[in-house]
């Protein structure tokens, strides 16, 4: 049983116990963050992912980890630290994911996780920003003939435990007044094979990760069909561990800085030429003036440092998810319609 599950008083010790840890690991001039603190002794961000689905987390033929969640931790790491190879992957499954951030295994979560009142209240974790907007869709076969959600009373649906599609699923077929038979299964291999041999009408999870294993089948993905119901919104999120605002505040300036660059037409590619900018937004973003990066405990080049080594949000997206055949609609920036909308970094 996790320790946030258990008694009270065993939760309070588990929590001090977790606390005094942590703080033990910090300089003896800290930053005011135990994590920060912990990841400048040790060299490295420990990132969650999931290591397994493409467009995501997924290791390349190289054995480098890709992917929009891989791409977020990098990000992290460049504000932090200055160089993305300080990343370290740390693979973690839907059911071990929480306790490896609550435990500090790792420093951050980016690892397609809803963000969900049960979640940000009841595990002491909260979520610092939206990585992906998302929803929860439904893979079927072509062969079946099934066109919508509400043709699938008496499905059966592989669905993996422990996630919010599980409840989403639940809370759609309960509203519709119509009955399924979930089919739970943890591993990811296993669960999409059990779907193509048959054992279950639907496949379901984050639509994105049913367009991008879709993808992954080539000439077989004709046979695969999503269905146009989204029935659930899932905010893909980036989470850590509650009480230490200054990571908090770390982890969602840092996606705050990728959309702002966006917004600035500032690239990897051409972030340099930026540097003798007027445009007093560019200049605090790029650390010329303002002590933003100060601000975070950081080094005014936190920003530069993603952009560089990084991109802004749009490179993420077209390296990751574009290749895959999904199209940006909301996960767009503001200024082009979406919901990826940066405060001022002032
Ligand atoms: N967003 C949902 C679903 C998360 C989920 O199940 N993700 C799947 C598809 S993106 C996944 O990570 N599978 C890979 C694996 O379990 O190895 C949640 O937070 O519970």
């Amino acid at each position: 049983m996790p320790w946030f599950n258990r008694r009270p008083v065993c939760r309070l010790v588990a929590g001090v116990t977790l606390a005094v840890g942590l703080a033990s690991m910090a300089h003896a001039q800290g930053s005011g963050s135990a994590t920060l603190d912990a990841i400048r002794t040790r060299g490295q961000v420990l990132c969650g992912i999931a290591g397994t689905v493409p467009g995501f987390s997924l290791p390349d033929s190289q054995g480098v980890m890709r992917g929009l969640d891989a791409d977020s931790c990098r990000a992290v790491t460049a504000a932090t630290l200055g160089d993305i190879a300080k990343t370290k992957f740390v693979v973690t499954t839907t059911q071990n994911r929480f306790t490896a951030l609550q435990s500090g295994e790792v420093d951050l979560l980016s690892r397609s996780t809803t963000w969900t009142l049960g979640r940000e209240g009841n595990l002491g974790l909260e979520f610092a920003w939206v990585n992906y907007y998302d929803g929860t869709g439904f893979l079927v076969k072509k062969s079946a003939g099934v066109k919508a959600a509400k043709e699938m009373d008496g499905a059966t649906i592989c669905v993996q435990p422990g996630t919010s599609t599980e409840l989403a699923i639940a809370d759609y077929y309960r509203l519709n007044n119509m009955k399924w038979t979930p089919i739970l299964i943890a591993d990811i291999t296993e669960i999409q094979g059990a779907f193509l041999s048959g054992r279950c009408d639907a496949y379901s999870t984050d639509a994105s990760a049913l367009a991008t294993f879709r993808f992954s089948q080539g000439p077989k993905a004709d046979d695969l069909m999503l269905l146009p119901d989204i029935i659930s919104k899932e905010p893909l999120g980036v989470m850590v561990r509650k009480a230490d605002d200054k990571w908090f505040d770390i982890v969602r300036w840092t996606f705050i800085a990728m959309i702002n660059a966006e917004e600035k037409g500032i690239t990897s590619q051409n972030v340099d030429t930026f540097m003798d900018s007027k445009d007093p937004d560019i200049r605090r973003l790029l650390g010329l003036e303002g002590d933003m990066g100060k601000a975070l405990g950081l080094d005014n080049k936190w920003a530069y440092n993603v952009i560089k080594q990084v991109g802004n949000l749009a490179e993420v997206w077209d390296r990751n998810i574009t290749p895959m055949g999904v199209p940006r609609g909301i996960n767009n920036i503001w200024t082009k319609g979406g919901l990826q909308y940066d405060p001022p970094i002032r």
